[in-house]
């Protein structure tokens, strides 16, 4: 089997079983795990921010970092094509209890002018704007990177209007990566920043949020508030800072095999890439004029054990991860070629 549909299907390491099995450990919420405070204070200075806060998703990141950051009722900017806003169950209105104002990026870009336009002005029956969310990498079906340029012309936006840039980095690692940077030069103008270590750092679970001391310490509230307060949570956090540490420096060999595999799919006759799109480890694929569309291609694949995600009427994608090896690239590739002029004949 050769599971292609997400970088949340890694298995850990065994470095990372030996850690948790080593863990040393203590009751978190009272602030004795060190293990946890390892983790956290690893993923701040690595990120550049002050202080970091241990959650057990990225879904809980996003939504403890937005309740922090805005009050009841306000209105947080987002992107349209986002998990933020798309994927998180409501989140936003139901637990974070702000409204949503999704705007429209284009090639991984935020277009400053239409996000200004999205912010509230003052008035008595006008709410506050008192978030920019952005998504690192944008958007989780294709894995664009959005430049520090980008972030910097938010950053103006933000300090002019007297309100926060958070970054939802899920995959923020990947960006640093594609463009060959600390991964602190991504982050540099966001207040606030999630990311998961359970992506294509394979750790089983876990994410981080950074920020300010003081920010984090509202945070932490927020999260016991959700129910996110762990014990003894060292056995978790262990594998995270093996993937802090070890799981990094191999990213490009993912983004490689994404190449790869991407330029192999283009050629195949019945499906469509965008090559310009394929900037990390995300291939992002439409089916075009074959027999069954979508969904037969991507059963036919499952039935010869590779399997991919539909991500809408036409189209799929195939996103590359630690086991996944430049081998596995030429057999979904070859598979595919078969497969495709099998639904065209
Ligand atoms: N994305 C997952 C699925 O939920 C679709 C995936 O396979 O891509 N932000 C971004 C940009 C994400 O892609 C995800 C997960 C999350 C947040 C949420 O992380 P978790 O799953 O840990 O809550």
């Amino acid at each position: 089997m050769i599971d292609l549909r997400s970088d949340t299907v890694t298995q850990p390491t065994e470095a990372m079983r030996a850690a948790m099995r080593n863990a040393v450990v203590g009751d978190d919420i009272l602030g004795e795990d060190p293990t946890v405070q390892e983790l956290e204070a690893l993923a701040a200075s690595m990120l550049g921010k002050e202080a970091g806060l241990f959650v057990i998703s990225g879904t809980m990141g996003n939504q403890v970092s937005i309740m922090t950051l805005a009050g009841r009722g306000e209105e947080v900017i987002v992107g349209r094509d986002t998990h933020i806003f798309n994927l998180e169950v409501g989140a936003l209105s139901a637990l974070s209890q702000v409204q949503a104002v999704p705007v429209t990026v284009t090639g991984g870009r935020y277009d400053p002018i239409e996000v200004e336009r999205a912010i509230r002005p003052q008035g008595i029956q006008s709410t506050r704007t008192a978030v920019i969310c952005l998504e690192q990498t944008y958007d989780l079906n294709r894995g664009l990177v959005v430049h520090p340029s980008n972030i910097s012309e938010l950053r103006k936006l933000a300090d002019a209007h007297g309100i926060s840039l958070f970054m939802d980095g899920a995959r923020v690692f990947n960006a640093a990566t594609a463009l060959g940077v600390d991964v602190k030069e991504v982050v540099r103008d966001a207040d606030v920043v999630t990311f998961c270590l359970s992506k294509g750092l394979a750790a089983p679970i876990g994410s981080l949020v950074v920020g300010s001391h003081e920010f984090i310490a509202r945070a932490r509230v927020m999260r016991q508030r959700l129910g996110g307060g762990m014990r003894q949570a060292g056995v978790i956090a262990a594998p995270g800072v093996v993937a802090l540490t070890h799981m990094v420096s191999r990213l490009p060999e993912d983004h490689a095999n994404a190449r790869n595999l991407a330029v192999g799919l283009s050629q195949i006759v019945g499906l469509r890439v965008n090559l310009s799109e394929v900037q990390t480890n995300i291939v992002g694929a439409q089916v075009d004029g074959l027999r069954g569309g979508v969904e037969g291609f991507l059963s036919d694949l499952a039935a010869e054990g590779i399997k991919a995600k539909k991500t809408g009427p036409a189209s799929f994608r195939m996103i590359t991860h630690y086991g996944i090896e430049e081998s596995d690239v030429q057999c979904v590739i070859s598979v595919c070629r078969q497969v495709a002029a099998r639904l065209t004949a």
